[in-house]
């Protein structure tokens, strides 16, 4: 519960900025809103992967303390908007997140992009392959799920560096729902295609992305694979100041979210599997899934807060 509280307040914060235009203002009382919070957690936690790098001085840098400092030693991912434009244009999908875990777990990323690919639950290991080409992996979840494959729908960020992608996938007759922003919510949605309608998410977004959705994954099971793109030298020093020696490793969900995971999230604006924030008369109502990766819980919460000081 105090981590859904967390993703709560986030949230709440966020969803009054929606629609405004106004991506740094909503983005920043979401992070003032998700440190309060934090602080008041019987936990000696540590900044993972959080709103950037110390010198750049923002709220939740990576490697800031948080919590109250009594209590046990966590590593923690956070991203209190995920989708900054999806909630200045109150568009579908924008999240506040928090992924927790034991110390050392969590991949320490820097933020350079990610090539993702990623499926639900219930197939078995190498359905997937990050170095097979699209069609090969649509073809091939196609053939494990017992579908044709113009019956699997794909998820691709909107972005002029996936053209070629977006191609080779309407080459294969598959569907692409492509996204403005949000890729932690595109590669959660493939954990439960019924429910969403996508199968699989593909392409490059941020690498902190990938590692909360990575945590997501851990917990609700299905594969995700990520590359780090260090493309320049630069790319590759800043990577291997924070212990990353092989630039070229795949990571797998397990080598990105290691031990007991939990993770939050609730919905800033209505999405496929989360609820918005609605603001009614005198009381607030709130959607979060709260996950845990040693029993695999999946918990939803629907929450009325009717004592709204909190906020
Ligand atoms: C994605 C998406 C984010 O950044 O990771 C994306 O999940 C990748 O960066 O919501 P580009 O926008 O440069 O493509 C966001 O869109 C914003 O953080």
């Amino acid at each position: 519960m105090e981590l859904v509280r967390v993703t709560e307040r986030a949230a709440v914060a966020a969803a009054r900025l929606r629609g405004r235009g106004d991506e740094k203002a909503a983005d920043q009382v979401a992070v003032d809103a998700m440190r309060q919070e934090l602080n008041r957690l019987a936990i000696k936690g540590t900044v993972v992967i959080g709103e950037g790098e110390r010198d750049e001085a923002p709220m939740l840098y990576i490697g800031e303390e948080v919590g109250s400092g009594k209590g046990p030693a966590v590593d923690i991912a956070l991203d209190p908007l995920e989708g900054t434009t999806i909630c200045a244009k109150n568009l579908p999908n924008a999240l506040a997140v928090i992924a927790i875990a034991e110390k050392g777990s969590l991949l320490f990323a820097p933020d350079v992009y990610m090539d993702k690919i990623a499926i639900g639950p219930g197939y078995a290991d190498g359905v997937i392959d990050i170095d097979a080409s699209a069609a090969e992996n649509i073809a091939s979840l196609a053939r494990a799920k017992g579908v044709a494959i113009s019956d699997i729908t794909t998820c691709i960020l909107d972005r002029p560096r996936h053209a070629r992608l977006i191609d080779a996938v309407r080459a294969t007759g598959a569907a692409i729902r492509l996204i403005g922003d949000g890729d932690v919510a595109g590669v959660i949605h493939t954990t439960d295609p019924e429910e969403t309608g996508i199968d699989v998410y593909l392409g490059t977004g941020g690498a902190p992305e990938g590692v909360l959705a990575a945590a997501a994954l851990r917990c609700t099971g299905g594969q995700m694979q990520g590359r780090l793109i260090l493309d320049t030298p630069e790319k590759v020093a800043r990577a291997a100041k924070m212990g990353i020696s092989n630039p070229k490793r795949v990571y797998r969900t397990e080598d990105m979210a290691r031990g007991d995971v939990l993770f939050a999230a609730t919905g800033v604006t209505d999405g496929n599997m989360l609820a918005g924030v609605k603001f009614g008369h005198n009381y607030i109502t709130t959607h979060t899934i709260v996950l845990r990766s040693s029993s695999r819980t999946v918990r939803e919460i629907k929450a009325r807060h009717q004592g709204l000081d909190k906020f």
